[in-house]
Formats: structure tokens, C-alpha cells, sequence
């Protein structure tokens, strides 16, 4: 059995049986430029220890799966480039050569069901991108919802993905996309879009309760939550898809594939809105943490 190790806060909530919620890190080391990623990790981590839960961010450090990590390490993936991007594909690799990676969506979850926490907030998933057509860029974070049973609260699909696929896809994997309070579905830096959510719920017990259902009917995934961001922080769908649309030209123009295609989209767009992106994605972030850490404590 691979070892996890928790930091004495995660260790004694696990002991004590205290809601948890799990963050990821590659938002921290390819979603958001220094020093806001460190800043922003800092202020999360205190939004949910101030609604009653114990946040723990899930790295691997030199080859160790960390649940829960110190300021100090935070810091450190914070400053430090070129950390390897961890999805499910990549965790046994790292783990093998002792190396320092940040997990993905994807592979926060893994490490997160492994701990046994059942609640996971983050900014944005990956999904279906737009031309995936003819890319075929299709992120693992779709397929591991559909495997892994735990509950993701993020702000909805970002306008760099084409949201109508993603759907499709994750119905087809028989993920139940929930909005929270509102029937259109969030896309991220907007707090509405042009498309319905296929399911919302207004309560953050009736999210545990329905995680709970799906756990006695014996159904493998988990479940994706669609937290709108705040009225007051957002980008209107309408002024933000055309600066998505080119920033997407500017990747393709570039051939830019595989893994580095959100952050270089995540950069380009914050250069493009002269950091309005970036202070709506900080904020999403904590509205998402303190929604997930509500969830958790219905547990
Ligand atoms: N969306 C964001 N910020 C991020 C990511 C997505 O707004 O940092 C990260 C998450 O870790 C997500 C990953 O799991 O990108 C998806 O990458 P890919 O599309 O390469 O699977
Ligand atoms: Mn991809």
C-alpha cells in the first residue's frame, strides 16, 4: 500500500472524525502566476478553517503523496517552475522517481478517496475543448468523476472548454453536474451562461444527501458542483467569450497541446482582461471553498 502523509492538522480532523475538504495544487504551481497562487492558497485554506472544516491541499513531494501540506511547502510549489502537472496517468511515474508534482483535478481526487474525504474545492475543471474535434483534448478530470466518489465543487465549465460537449461527455459518464441555487448553469468567470444545468439543488445537506444516495445505490464517480461566482466579481459571458475565442487562436497559432494548453489559455486571458480574469478566479475560488466546506459538514 502506497503511504500518505498527513499533516498533523489532517491527521488529528481524520482522528476526531471533522469535515474535511481537499484542495489541489496545480492551481497553485499552473493556474495563477506568483505571488497571487501563494496568496490565494493561503486565504482558502482560512476560508474553510473559519466555516468549520480542515482544508488539505494534496501534493506529492519528492515522491510522497502529502495530504495536507505547510505554509513552507505551499511556498516553495508557489516559486518553483516547471512542477510536473500530475493527472492519473502520471502519479505512479512521479511516485517511482521520487519527484515533486501537482495534482490535477484528476489526481486530487484519487488521493482524496484514498484519505477518505468525501469533499474537494477547486476553481475550474478541465473537460472538452473547443475544436476537440480535431485535438482530441479531452481532460482526465471527466473520466475520473465517473470513477471516483468524490464530491468536486467548482465554478462551472470555464468558457475555455466547449461547455455543450462537456456536458454530453459527462452524461454519457453518468456524472450528475449540479448547480447550486440556480437552474442556468455558471461558467466560470460568469455566474450565468447561455446553457442549463442538467440538475441544481439550493441546500449544501441535500448535496451530502445525494452524494450518500449514490454511495448505497453502489454507483462508482462522483459528483461535479457548479458553485456560481459572486454577482459583484464577475465577467459577463458575453464580454469574456470573445477573449477566450482568441486566446484559443493564439494557442492553436502557436501549437500549443497537451497539458499546457489551460495555463497558457489561464495566462493569456489575464494578460488579455489586465487582470480582471485573475481576481475573478481568486474569487470563485473562496466562494467555492466556503460551499464545499458547508457540504462537508453535513457529512
Ligand atoms: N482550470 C482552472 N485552473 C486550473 C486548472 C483548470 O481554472 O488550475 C487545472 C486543474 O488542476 C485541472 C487541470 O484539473 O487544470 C486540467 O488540465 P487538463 O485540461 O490538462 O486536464
Ligand atoms: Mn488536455
Amino acid at each position: 500500500m502506497v503511504k500518505l502523509e498527513y499533516s498533523p492538522k489532517v491527521e488529528k480532523a481524520i482522528q476526531n472524525d471533522d469535515p474535511i475538504v481537499a484542495l489541489e495544487s496545480t492551481i497553485i504551481t499552473h493556474g495563477m502566476p506568483w505571488p497571487d497562487n501563494f496568496k490565494t492558497a493561503q486565504e482558502v485554506e482560512k476560508v474553510i478553517t473559519e466555516t468549520g472544516a480542515t482544508p488539505a491541499t494534496i501534493a506529492v513531494i519528492n515522491g510522497v503523496i502529502k495530504v495536507g501540506l505547510e505554509e513552507e511547502i505551499i511556498s516553495n510549489l508557489s516559486k518553483t517552475k516547471n512542477v510536473r502537472k500530475l493527472s492519473r496517468a502520471d502519479l505512479a511515474h512521479c511516485l517511482l522517481n521520487k519527484d515533486t508534482g501537482a495534482t490535477t483535478v484528476a489526481a486530487t481526487m484519487i488521493i482524496a478517496k484514498l484519505a477518505g474525504i468525501k469533499v474537494f474545492a477547486t476553481g475550474g475543471i478541465g473537460g472538452v475543448h473547443k475544436l476537440a474535434e480535431k485535438t482530441f483534448d479531452i481532460s482526465a478530470d471527466l473520466q475520473e468523476l465517473s470513477k471516483t466518489a468524490v464530491s468536486v465543487v467548482c465554478a462551472g465549465p470555464k468558457a475555455i472548454l466547449d461547455i455543450p460537449k462537456t456536458l454530453e461527455v459527462l452524461e454519457t459518464l453518468g456524472v450528475p453536474v449540479i448547480t447550486f441555487g440556480q437552474s442556468k448553469l455558471p461558467a466560470f468567470w460568469s455566474c450565468d451562461s447561455p446553457f442549463y444545468s442538467p440538475l441544481s439543488l439550493n441546500d449544501p445537506a441535500l448535496i451530502a444527501k445525494s452524494h450518500k444516495i449514490r454511495e448505497q445505490l453502489s454507483l462508482a464517480g462522483g459528483q461535479l458542483i457548479a458553485n456560481p461566482i459572486p454577482k459583484e466579481n464577475e465577467i459577463p459571458f458575453r464580454e469574456i467569450e470573445p477573449i477566450v475565442n482568441a486566446a484559443a487562436k493564439e494557442a492553436i497559432q502557436n501549437k500549443i497541446i497537451a497539458k499546457e494548453v489551460t495555463p497558457f489559455l489561464l495566462a493569456k486571458i489575464n494578460e488579455l482582461t489586465q487582470g480582471r480574469s485573475l481576481k475573478s478566479n481568486i474569487e470563485l475560488i473562496k466562494n467555492n471553498a466556503k460551499l464545499a466546506s458547508k457540504i462537508a459538514l453535513c457529512f
